[in-house]
């Protein structure tokens, strides 16, 4: 089990839903930080989500894939950060018109939304790097938005092949020209939780930088002559 004084697995238990928007136009405002979780149908997005929040039932996990066909907001805390859950791409049985829909929305939020800092990329970890995943990372690339790979169902596998993939997932995004980093996860076993909450810290500035203290014996607000003098 994580320490719980991890300061960002702190803050995501402390994620609350939002709202659910169908389009870009629907999303709450801009400003602050997010980070989306983006990755094939199935993927465990939602149950990654749940496992940060520390809830069963925080965002929808379900065995039926394409579930979520929102765009889902949780905060963390107050509204300045948040975690978004997006609808899974490449599930095969959803009707085509729909899901032309669901990518039309998704390309305007990826490519239109200000306050989003980082992509969680789940993949499967039986399945990584589908044709899909790495149309997503191209794309992210040419957005300059950074990326971070999260191998999603690790508990499917014992531990060496786990690590073999993802020492082969590491190795071909390197080999692709691809910044993104990876790690192992696993929502049952609760795996993972404090590397990822490392990144999401990065990506949402969390914890904020502490004030920096005067000298000590100096009142407030003064800098010492020297830091005057070398100012002017
Ligand atoms: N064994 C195992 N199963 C998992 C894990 N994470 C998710 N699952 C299962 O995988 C299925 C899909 O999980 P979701 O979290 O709903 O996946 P999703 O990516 O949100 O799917 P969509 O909303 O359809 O895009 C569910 O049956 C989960 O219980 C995990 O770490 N280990
Ligand atoms: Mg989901």
């Amino acid at each position: 089990m994580p320490s719980i004084l991890h300061p960002v697995l702190q803050l995501t238990a402390r994620a609350q839903f939002q709202t659910s928007a169908p389009t870009l136009a629907h999303c709450p405002s801009d400003t602050g930080a997010e980070v989306a979780f983006a990755g094939r149908s199935n993927a465990g997005k939602s149950s990654c989500i749940n496992a940060l929040a520390r809830q069963k039932q925080l965002a929808r996990a379900s065995k039926t894939p394409g579930r979520t066909q929102l765009i889902n907001f949780f905060t963390l805390g107050d509204e300045s950060r948040r975690l978004v859950d997006l609808p899974g791409y490449g599930y095969a049985k959803v009707a085509k018109d729909m899901k032309r829909e669901w990518q039309k929305h998704l390309a305007f939020y990826l490519e239109g939304r200000g306050s989003l800092r980082g992509l969680i990329l789940l993949m499967d970890i039986r399945h990584p790097l589908t044709d899909f995943d790495q149309g997503m990372l191209s794309w992210a690339r040419t957005r300059n938005l950074a990326v971070h790979c999260v191998l999603t169902k690790a508990d499917k596998l014992n531990r060496g092949p786990s690590l073999n993939v993802l020492h082969a997932v590491r190795r071909q995004l390197q080999d692709e020209g691809f910044t993104a980093s990876a790690q192992l996860f696993s929502a049952l076993k609760m795996n993972g939780l404090e590397e990822l909450g490392d990144k999401l810290g990065e990506w949402l500035d969390y914890p904020p930088p502490a004030p920096l203290e005067p000298p000590a014996g100096l009142p407030e607000g003064e800098l010492p002559v020297e830091a005057h003098s070398r100012l002017a």
